[in-house]
């Protein structure tokens, strides 16, 4: 496994500092150590207060860490003070190992990150021994001493950056001069002379915390994984580009960044396949379940948490089916492969968000019976239907199952009584397919099928 070393400060919100460099090191498959050198108090709003790690305890922290645990990668990012900034170039500017630094100045709510009188070391120390660096274009200006007001003032500043010791420079966040609806991000590598832009849409990339902090600690990851500077480039947009399409409003001020989404959302996804299958199986064996399948079949299904369309909800591709006796399961479970009992959950998570799971069976006077006997049920007439709904696909199980829990929100059971053509039908809800099979077996018994 690649180690990568951050020498951050901490953001008690969790948005930015060394807690996004975690999650996104992290997720990127690396092991992540990390030296601290500030402690932030703060929110989604403001900075309140900073304290500064002792500068013995700093020194402690990194030489006790890079002697055991030796980095493949290393980034920086808030330094505060000259202390701190002496340490770190006598401890790892021998060790030759690429540094990404990401030149944090300020706090996104103006409070110093980095003192005034602590630039010039900066200047002299830091940025010679690192690989990259990637000031926003504020951090840019500061860095070059002077305004980027169009192209020619960005490449000059470029080049005095370099100048300042370092090979590859990217700047973030660059509104294009021409056309002021664009946002790109820059790379100039001084080797070859290449300069690399990348557009992104305007307006995410300013308003989210910890948008920089991940951006430099994926480009790192990637550039310790053994990416060339441009792939790693490219590679740290998308992963941030992820990250801000998922970012959430935590309090009051702005969103953060959720560099974790994409592996949150597959986990989930692989949880509820494994889950859902698990009770197949199970329903396989109940010999009498055949009993319970409508003329026009049955599926089972099983969603995410809050589902939204078909996508996040597993379903049976096809149905269970009987022949005779025999139950017939296709063994193949997939999210959108059902639409009418997916559906039903969609619209019933809306209204009760414990429910995540439903299965439909056969309404008869005896299976209705035992289920009012034994849980909450609701129901709702498709003939108060308006035509103009009924007409179009998929709506009459949503408005119904609106309609039925609307008027019990805890019933975990609807049914209908039918219409022309249309076959009555229960629905059994649950929070999870091994609450619905509970559910199952109980009806069994009672109606003597089990
Ligand atoms: O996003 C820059 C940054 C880095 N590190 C810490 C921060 C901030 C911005 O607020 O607080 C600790």
């Amino acid at each position: 496994m690649k180690k990568a070393l951050t020498i951050a400060g901490s953001d008690s919100s969790g948005g930015a500092g060394i807690q996004a460099d975690i999650k996104t090191f992290s997720t990127l498959g690396l092991y992540c150590t990390t030296v601290l050198t500030v402690l932030t108090a703060q929110n989604t709003k403001t900075v309140s207060d900073i304290f500064i790690i002792p500068t013995a305890f700093f020194k402690e922290q990194l030489i006790s860490t890079i002697n055991d645990i030796k980095p493949d990668i290393i980034k920086i990012a808030v330094l505060y003070d000259n202390s701190i900034i002496d340490i770190v170039f006598d401890v790892l500017n021998p060790l030759k190992i690429p540094v990404v630094l990401d030149p944090v100045l300020v706090s996104g709510t103006g409070i110093k990150l980095l003192k005034d009188d602590s630039y010039s070391n900066f200047k002299k120390k830091i940025i010679p021994m690192s690989f990259v660096i990637t000031p926003n274009i504020r951090e840019a200006e500061t860095l070059a001493g002077q305004k980027i007001r169009s192209e020619n003032d960005l490449l000059k500043a470029i080049y005095k950056i370099m100048e300042l010791g370092v090979n590859n420079v990217i700047v973030k966040g660059v509104q294009d001069f021409n056309n002021s609806s664009k946002i790109y991000d820059i790379l100039f590598e001084k080797e070859s002379n290449n300069i690399t832009k990348i557009y992104n849409e305007i307006l995410k990339i300013a308003e989210t915390h910890g948008t920089g902090c991940n951006f430099s600690s994926s480009l790192a990851s990637f550039i310790g994984k053994g990416h060339n500077i441009k792939d790693a480039f490219f590679l740290a947009n998308e992963y941030v580009k992820e990250g801000l399409t998922n970012s959430i409003e935590l309090g009051q001020g702005i969103k953060v960044t959720n560099p974790l989404s994409k592996i949150y959302e597959y986990s989930s996804r692989f949880k509820v396949i494994l889950s859902l299958n698990n009770s197949i199986s199970k329903l396989e064996d109940l010999k009498g379940f055949y009993m319970l399948i409508p003329e026009t079949k049955t599926n089972f299904v099983y969603s995410l948490e809050s589902p939204q369309s078909f996508n996040d909800v597993a379903g049976i591709k096809g149905r269970i089916t009987n022949i005779d006796s025999k139950i017939r399961i296709p063994n193949i479970v997939e999210f959108g492969a059902s639409k009418h009992v997916a559906n039903a959950v969609i619209s019933a998570n809306k209204i009760n968000n414990s429910i995540r799971s439903a299965i439909n069976i056969k309404k008869d006077d005896t299976i209705l019976s035992v289920c009012k006997e034994n849980f909450k049920c609701s129901f709702y007439s498709r003939q108060e239907e308006k035509v103009e709904n009924k007409v179009i696909e998929g709506m009459s199980i949503s408005w119904g199952i609106k309609k039925a829990l609307d008027k019990d929100p805890d019933a975990k059971i609807v049914y209908h009584d039918g219409d022309y053509g249309k076959e009555p039908m229960i629905i059994i809800f649950g929070n999870s397919p091994e609450e619905i099979l509970d559910k199952i077996k109980i009806i069994m018994v009672n109606t003597s099928t089990f």
